[in-house]
């Protein structure tokens, strides 16, 4: 696996190279200061929140706690990089830069945070910061003191590069491999836990123990639920006490692989029964979702697709007492199922640029589903989440009951139902010219 990423590094860093050359030449900039960013301190106090760098710095290079440290990038040259490591005894400084990744850069390793803007002037002598010939991209206070806020992160620009960033390298895709190979692996721990009876808390712990991350590793705050809190769709707490009785188990959870992520959903029932016989229909449809990936399918229809396929489940299950078909017209389905059927996913787990084609413009979500992320055409290249659920949600039942018609819905067997909460199942795929490779489902399958 090691090799398999770094093999394919060198093309990586080229092609890194060639789309911001294009981006800078097009927004006539001279050259671009990509900045890691600097820690936060909590208010008049010592404790440093954790530190996550700027994106557009990761999708350089692999460093992924490296605070203070700026790339420039100059077409036609070599990128420079001013690798921050302090002399200090409160903190690890960095370690030495790493063959691997280091060749492809003129690293200057420095002891001054801001190193880089001598160099700036020495290198871009003719560069009139103020008349924005060097585009500064990051959020550290820093850059503010010698940048004009107009150069700071120029919107063009972001644009470009957030454009580029959704057709993933061969390295980028052995990365988010990587990453969900260890996620499925700490999912597997996960349901062994809920089987074995263990709190939301314990569930959480051997998940991190599986995949050897700290939280703040986590691309994102686990979604660990079990019985109805699963119907809470960013259920945010771990109680320490188990249920007396668990019914049903939510996990919504990813890993990081050099800042690459993977976001994957699975639920199980405790015991054979309704609930279990409705996660194995969501799993079939969910993969007949998944089977219609290719280029050129356009994002909004699978989602709406969903919608109807939910509908179905519903209608089947006896949990509605109207057609399908009226259910989706009618927006009874999005009670059921009120989020978007997924969103683009890399450096970030709601990656960039699902919103905007190609040239930039705005792509409007279908009218009613205000939290669909991603609206694009796909291309190979693309990797997103394919994420459909169906969940008991009180407050939107409720809604429904006080603004609709009562009897669409089944309300004993809602009732029936509602203690386990909810399911989503999701995976993270790679769209190809002809469908898709699953990485959830694969890494899953060779654990
Ligand atoms: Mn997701």
């Amino acid at each position: 696996m090691e090799q398999n990423y770094q093999s394919h590094y060198p093309t990586h860093v080229a092609d890194q190279q060639k789309r911001w050359e294009r981006a800078l030449e097009a927004e006539d900039f001279m050259a671009a200061l990509i900045h890691s960013g600097s820690p936060i301190q909590s208010f008049m106090d010592d404790y440093e929140y954790d530190f996550r760098p700027n994106p557009h710095f990761l999708s350089w290079l692999p460093l992924t706690r490296h605070a203070d440290s700026a790339l420039l990038v100059v077409p036609g040259q070599k990128p420079v990089l001013f690798y921050y490591q302090p002399e200090d005894y409160w903190h690890l400084p960095p370690a030495d830069p790493e063959a691997w990744w280091a060749d492809h850069f003129e690293i200057e390793v420095v002891r001054d945070p801001l190193q880089w803007q001598k160099r700036l002037k020495k290198d871009l002598p003719d560069a009139d910061l103020k008349l924005g010939d060097v585009a500064a991209i990051g959020d550290s206070p820093v850059l503010g003191e010698l940048f004009d806020s107009k150069w700071l992160n120029p919107k063009g620009l972001i644009t470009r590069i957030h454009l580029t960033r959704t057709r993933k390298t061969p390295y980028e895709v052995a990365c988010m491999d990587a990453s969900a190979r260890l996620a499925a692996r700490a999912h597997v721990e996960a349901e062994r836990a809920f089987m074995e009876g263990c709190s939301e808390y314990e569930i959480h712990m051997r998940y991190l123990a599986a995949c050897r991350h700290t939280d703040a590793q986590l691309p994102y705050h686990n979604i660990v639920a079990l019985n109805a809190n699963s119907a809470v769709l960013h259920y945010q707490h771990r109680e320490l006490r188990a249920p007396d009785q668990s019914l049903s188990f939510l996990i919504d959870a990813g890993c990081t692989f050099n800042a690459y992520t993977s976001d994957i959903t699975r639920t199980y029932a405790r015991q054979p029964g309704e609930f279990a016989e409705l996660i194995s229909a969501m799993d079939a449809m969910q993969r007949e979702l998944t089977g219609q990936v290719c280029a050129g399918l356009d994002y909004k229809g699978l989602h709406l697709l969903a919608h109807r396929r939910i509908a179905e489940l519903l209608e089947t299950f006896k949990l509605i007492k109207v057609p399908a078909e009226e259910a989706v017209v009618t927006g009874l389905s999005g009670v059921f199922y009120p989020h978007g059927m997924g969103h683009f996913l890399g450096l970030q787990t709601h990656d960039v640029a699902g919103l905007i084609d190609n040239d930039g413009n705005d792509i409007d979500r279908p009218d009613g589903h205000p939290f669909l992320r991603l609206t694009r055409e796909l291309e190979a290249g693309n990797v997103l989440t394919i994420e459909p659920g169906l969940y008991f949600i009180e407050p939107l039942l409720k809604k429904w009951r006080d603004e609709h018609d009562a009897n669409d819905i089944n309300w004993s067997k809602v009732d029936e139902l509602a203690p386990y909460g909810g399911i989503r199942i999701e995976d993270n795929v790679v769209v190809t010219e002809g469908g898709c490779d699953n990485l959830t489902r694969r890494a899953f399958a060779e654990l």
